[in-house]
């Protein structure tokens, strides 16, 4: 049998772990490391591909790759990205089997990157025409314009997505693409107010002040180019290398004209971000009352007013919210006053909820151009889903947002541990093959730790928020440190008999959770306040009241013909509820992935940390994947697709078995000298151990077709 040589080729190492001899811990890093100084980034793992990011582009993108590898067989070709995608493509034209594309990896390996890769690559080779082409654009060009206003440079990475994405993509039956659907997750919004050192606000606000002139500066939304002018945006790290804010501003102005935003739609919502920036210069100064208490007053009400011009509000009626809150007490509105400090809360968490509802109606919008009609919705069709979220981040201080961004890596990895490690070895068990198992850590204890209904972090943080009385942060810990102590992955000194007592790089004010990926050490320093994420109603009705229609639309509980006292419900259980529809979503399609690798932490070319490597490949549980692949079988299929796709490989089989399509697969193998190692039969399917044995099967086939359609050619032309 003839092997191939993409993909045993020493000079560049393997193209598949699978083959790699010998396997252990270090010849697979010094695989990655061989084809990486060879700018081969990608390597499989059977039907998984690892990337390594390369932090400089490579000429391996062009059409003419698109090109080589459009429907070749998945080892056909050097390992590649397109060579995924197209299997997943062609497994959902053809075999009517809805897929997904799981991308994982932490902040910076790549993961956003490869989302688009894979989403061009579909582009390229699904369909043409007019109208096609037209939804084609469209859903690339949502792109641009979602990481405008949902990614931000921070230190691990320039472009970091600070929000979780999944993107449906519809086909008809061809294959054409009819539109899709973007779901987002929790957008971190805390940034809008304030960012930390080293690391910027969301793109847009730079792109904006980066704008045409008569745009930004002399047109409606007056605004100062200077950036630090604005009390929002950090002054250390506003300008990034190699990102021009200029040009990409110009970009997502256009891709938002494709996508179909009306011009006067931008405009609006340009305003608002224009409007959050002068909502962040307003400040506030004491003013004592005559019963000894303080007060809050605007300060200079130069911003106040231009931010109440932008957006159509009565100055005298935010200006109000910001000093009065009225609290509804037995069928009586109380209005309290707000001293200083609250007011700045107040304005923050006003600002927050502005940029995170114009993000959330920015998809909605986008929903509305890229979604199918209702005609099509009808026909049956397929889908191909592509995740692609924030990675796993372990920062200096981390809070909420990285509390929420891991949990949700974890439950990634839960993902693929069920429908790779776990559902693969279940098969060998019920298909009654010999099998050894292979161990593996599994990460579900710590999603219960963290997801657990009755006791888990998120419930326990829910239960305080809605808990009468007073309710702080530590209080929250308390809570924890009860109910939490004896679970292996949580630590915290507080308790009594914690055996970390003494463990000085455990704060007090802190817990750390051993993750899957590495310990993290959450400061709870406003968890309870961003769960709950409250803002006063006197400033949703402020922003109701105003004359402009986006903004009225963001806050439709501003409304006061819709009182309802009910409380909205917690980030927190709105996140865990949308990762559990996201999890069950995906276990109904076939899954694709790509584990994403960082070689270094200096977003640098050609250099490959072994450490930060060697980290990554145990705790993604690559060489657990590796073990049970070869372990056991690459390929697998049912007897009966599989005789009718061989069967012209062999005289007894072909034209038509009579029998049982099990024995019949038997007859061909046997025909054509499989040896007897490569294959094991199971209840309802054929195993096959390597993909060279259905390479080989392969070639065999299209060899036979081609001789079929040279041998036809020749009768037909016999008879003329
Ligand atoms: P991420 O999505 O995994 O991080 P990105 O996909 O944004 O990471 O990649 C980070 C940067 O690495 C990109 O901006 C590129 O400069 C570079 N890069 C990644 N993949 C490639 C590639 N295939 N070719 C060339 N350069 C690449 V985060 O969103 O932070 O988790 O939240
Ligand atoms: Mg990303």
């Amino acid at each position: 049998m003839e092997v191939k040589t993409s993909l045993l080729d020493n000079m560049i190492g393997v193209g598949d772990m699978v083959l790699l001899e010998p396997l252990s811990e270090d010849s697979f890093l010094d695989n990655l490391k061989k084809r990486f100084d060879h700018s081969e980034i990608y390597t499989y793992i059977g039907s998984v591909v690892i990337s390594m990011n390369p932090y400089r582009s490579l000429p391996i993108y062009t059409p003419e790759k698109v090109e080589e590898y459009r429907n070749r067989n998945f080892y056909e070709l050097s390992p590649h990205i397109y060579a995924l995608a197209d299997e997943a493509y062609r497994s959902l034209r053809d075999q009517d089997k809805d897929q997904c594309i799981l991308i994982t990896g932490e902040s910076g390996a790549g993961k956003t990157e490869a989302s688009k890769l894979v989403m061009s690559y579909v582009a390229a080779v699904c369909g043409k025409g007019h109208e096609v082409n037209k939804v084609k654009e469209q859903l690339l060009q949502s792109n641009p314009v979602l990481e405008a206003f949902g990614n931000a440079k921070t230190v691990r990475n320039d472009n970091s997505s600070r929000f979780g994405k999944y993107m449906d993509i519809e086909f008809d039956f061809k294959g054409d693409p009819l539109g899709g659907v973007i779901s987002n997750y929790l957008l971190e919004k805390s940034r809008v107010v304030k960012q930390p050192r080293g690391e910027r606000n969301f793109h847009v606000f730079y792109q904006l002040l980066s704008g045409p002139h008569g745009l930004c500066v002399t047109g409606k939304l007056k605004l100062d180019r200077d950036f630090s002018k604005y009390n929002y945006l950090s002054l250390d790290s506003a300008a990034v290398n190699g990102l021009d804010d200029a040009a990409n501003f110009r970009t997502v102005r256009n891709a938002m004209q494709i996508v179909g935003f009306m011009e006067d739609e931008v405009q609006s919502v340009l305003e608002l971000v224009a409007a959050v920036l002068k909502l962040g210069n307003i400040e506030f100064k004491p003013e004592s009352r005559c019963n000894g208490t303080d007060e809050s007053r605007v300060k200079d009400k130069n911003d106040l007013k231009e931010m109440c011009e932008l957006l159509g509000i009565e100055q005298s009626v935010l200006e109000r919210a910001f000093s009065y809150r009225t609290v509804e007490a037995k069928m009586e509105k109380v209005s309290t006053t707000l001293n200083v400090a609250q007011a700045y809360y107040a304005r923050d968490a006003l600002a927050k909820n502005l940029y995170s509802r114009l993000f959330s109606w920015l998809v909605t919008r986008i929903n509305e151009s890229i979604q199918v009609s209702d005609a099509q919705t009808k026909a049956r069709h397929k889908v191909m889903g592509v995740l692609d979220i924030y990675g796993f981040e372990i920062f200096e201080d981390n809070s909420f947002e990285q509390f929420i961004i891991n949990y949700c890596n974890e439950k990634l990895q839960q993902i693929f541990i069920e429908l790779t490690l776990r559902e693969e070895q279940e098969e060998y068990v019920r298909e009654g093959i010999e099998w050894t198992n292979i161990e593996y850590f599994n990460n579900a204890i710590i999603c219960d730790l963290i997801e657990n209904n009755q006791n888990g972090i998120l419930a326990m943080l829910d239960e305080e928020c809605l808990r009468p009385g007073t309710v702080t942060d530590e209080t929250f810990l308390d809570k924890l440190n009860t109910i939490c102590a004896d679970h292996q992955h949580f630590e915290s000194r507080l308790n009594k008999n914690s055996k970390f007592l003494n463990d000085h790089s455990l704060p007090h004010n802190c817990f750390r959770i051993q993750h899957y990926a590495g310990k993290v050490l959450y400061r709870v320093e406003g968890f309870v306040d961003k769960n709950n994420d409250l803002l006063y109603r006197d400033l949703s009705q402020a922003m109701y009241k105003a004359n402009h229609s986006l903004i009225k639309q963001l806050f439709p509980e501003g409304n006061p013909a819709k009182v309802n006292l009910k409380r909205p419900p917690t980030a927190g259980f709105q996140f865990r509820a949308s990762v559990g529809t996201l999890m069950r979503n995906l276990q109904t399609k076939n899954p694709n992935y790509i584990r994403c690798i960082k070689p270094n932490d200096k977003k640098a070319s050609h250099i490959f940390t072994d450490s930060l490597v060697c980290h990554q490949v145990r705790y993604l549980g690559l060489m657990e994947n590796v073990r049970v692949r070869r372990a056991g079988y690459a390929f697998r299929q049912p007897y009966e697709p599989c005789l009718e796709r061989y069967k012209m490989l062999c005289k007894r089989t072909w034209p038509h078995w009579k029998g049982p399509a099990r024995d019949g697969v038997e007859v061909l193998m046997a025909d054509l000298q499989i040896p007897a190692e490569e294959i094991a039969y199971g209840r309802s399917k054929i195993f096959i151990r390597n993909p060279r044995t259905l390479f080989f099967l392969e070639e065999k086939r299209k060899q036979c077709l081609q001789d079929l359609a040279t041998l036809i050619q020749k009768i037909y032309r016999g008879w003329k």
